[in-house]
């Protein structure tokens, strides 16, 4: 038997992949190996803890919808099989929490954001852009940070779809900011000119969270 690739099954088929693996966690690059992959005061926790403001909303696939617009070319508003019929990724990402904890090695799949901007298209004067959550919250990110390509709008975690604590049916993950980044439960990503501080960042949070540098608090 072979793959797709036509790599062969077995031990060897087996050490390619992981260092596939490697290769998309970058792992032994500088800034991401032993300590360094843990940002400064942060722990690893192996379980994955539950954070939000108490409110659960419970959206089922036929009913959520995903509104897309502002500032774009190409406004969209995605029911569940628009959204799944994207082109669908998996990566695996660290989770870093203000909280201080951090979870290695997660398993997501989705629709990457590099994939929803090339479908929605970004005017010149879209900057920020904000989430907008079932329960009411809102977190807001550079366009820059939103375009990183390990951004993903995630249905699915360690092959599981995503359960209702952990923002499902989607949540966004943007790995390489503090978790409060990445809402869950999103229904409208809107692409702004002028920034929109959202429910931490309005109550003495960092606006850009940036766990390697600390920005907890601003
Ligand atoms: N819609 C929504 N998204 C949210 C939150 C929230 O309260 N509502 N909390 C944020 C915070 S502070 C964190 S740390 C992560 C926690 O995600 P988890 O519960 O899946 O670990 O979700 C973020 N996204
Ligand atoms: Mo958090």
């Amino acid at each position: 038997m072979a793959d797709k690739d036509g790599i062969p099954d077995g031990a060897r088929a087996k050490l390619i992949r992981a260092k596939e693996q490697w290769a998309r966690e970058g792992r032994l690059l500088t800034g991401k190996t032993g300590a360094q992959r843990l940002p400064p005061g942060q722990h690893r926790v192996k379980d994955w803890p539950v954070l939000d403001t108490g409110i659960q909303p419970a959206v089922s696939r036929d009913e959520w919808r995903l509104a897309i617009d502002g500032a774009v070319e190409n406004p969209v508003h995605w029911t569940w099989r628009d959204y799944m019929a994207q082109l669908q990724t998996r990566l695996v990402t660290d989770i870093h929490c203000v909280t201080a904890w951090s979870r290695y090695d997660n398993n997501w799949e989705g629709v990457l954001a590099q994939t929803l901007l090339a479908e929605v298209r970004p005017k010149a004067e879209a900057h920020h852009v904000i989430f907008h959550a079932h329960d009411g919250y809102t977190s807001n990110v550079t366009l820059e940070d939103f375009a990183a390509p390990d951004a993903i709008l995630a249905h699915s975690w360690e092959g599981q779809a995503l359960s209702t604590p952990h923002g499902g049916p989607v949540r966004v993950v943007i790995p390489h900011r503090y978790f409060w980044k990445s809402a869950k439960w999103v229904r409208r990503i809107e692409f702004c000119a002028t920034d929109k501080p959202g429910f931490w960042e309005n109550r003495g949070y960092h606006n850009d969270a940036d766990p390697w540098t600390e920005e907890r608090y601003g």
